[in-house]
């Protein structure tokens, strides 16, 4: 006899109206779907919650970003493997293409030009996109540098857009020492001095950033954007 009860099953998640959802269900639904990979679901949960008068950081942490952390437990406990991660990551991208301008359009002037990129060796790149998003919306102008950047990278992207702040980003144990490469060879070409330099990634901490001689570890992108202020307001007074 054949067992269709997954067919049922199917057939009734095709159906599933998101809209109809209250929010505190839609919400346990998109996490749902960022787990099983679904773009479009995740870009249409996100476009009936900023309907419903969500604010844009809210559908960003308690959606995407919660529903992220778990797809993270699961991928560590060997439960998730990369492909499935990858495009679990592809959905709350679509999300985020949605938030972005929203969370950017603050109208203010640019406060200040930071250049920031993912270091050698690591393709993680949804928590700098985060941390770029927030910064645009603090008022920084933002150049990212993508993933998987050498020190050449860096050199090139500082020498062209003279930022105030260099940003870096690794979700490695095996990549975030790099960072100190990089600030190496500022300090060997006597430019160290002319950078707010700020890390950050989920394996780093303050200890780690004070060892490899950065300016400020930065926990999120609510950190990253008010120690960035900070440090602006110390650079000006100064
Ligand atoms: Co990877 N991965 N991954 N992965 N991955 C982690 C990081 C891991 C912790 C998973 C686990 O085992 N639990 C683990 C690292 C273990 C370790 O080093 N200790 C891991 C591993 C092992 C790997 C591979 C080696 C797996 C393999 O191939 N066997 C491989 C490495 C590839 C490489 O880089 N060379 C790999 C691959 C991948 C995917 C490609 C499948 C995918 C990345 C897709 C992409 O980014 N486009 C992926 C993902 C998605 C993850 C997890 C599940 C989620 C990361 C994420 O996006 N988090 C992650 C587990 C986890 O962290 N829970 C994991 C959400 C994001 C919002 O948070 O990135 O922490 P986060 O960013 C935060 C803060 O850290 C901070 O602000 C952000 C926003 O609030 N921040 C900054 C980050 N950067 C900053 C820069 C700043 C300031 C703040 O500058 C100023």
């Amino acid at each position: 006899m054949v067992d269709n009860t997954n067919m049922v099953d199917d057939a009734s998640d095709d159906d599933l109206d998101l809209a109809s959802l209250p929010d505190d269900e839609l919400v346990e639904q998109m996490h749902d779907d960022l787990y099983d990979g679904l773009r479009e679901e995740i870009i249409e949960g996100t476009n009936i919650l900023l309907s419903r008068g969500w604010p844009a950081s809210k559908v960003l942490d308690d959606a995407l970003v919660e529903g992220m952390r778990i797809v993270g437990i699961d991928f560590r406990d060997g439960i998730l493997f990369v492909p499935e991660v990858l495009m679990s990551a592809n959905a709350m991208k679509g999300g985020m293409l949605i938030l972005r301008p929203l969370l950017a359009e603050t109208g203010a002037q640019p406060i200040g030009k930071m250049v920031i990129g993912t270091v050698k060796g690591d393709i993680h790149d949804i928590g700098k996109n985060l941390v770029g998003m927030m910064m645009e919306g603090a008022g920084f102008d933002v150049i990212d540098l993508g993933i998987d950047n050498p020190v050449e990278n860096y050199l090139e992207a500082i020498e062209e857009h003279k930022p105030d702040i260099l940003g870096m980003s690794a979700l490695l144990t095996t990549t975030m020492p790099y960072m100190k490469v990089v600030i190496d060879t500022l300090i060997e070409k006597g430019m160290r001095d002319d950078y707010i330099v700020l890390v950050g990634g989920a394996p780093l901490n303050e200890e780690f950033s004070t060892a490899i001689g950065a300016d400020a570890y930065c926990r999120d992108a609510a950190v990253a954007v008010e120690t960035a202020q900070a440090k602006m307001a110390e650079k000006r007074a100064a």
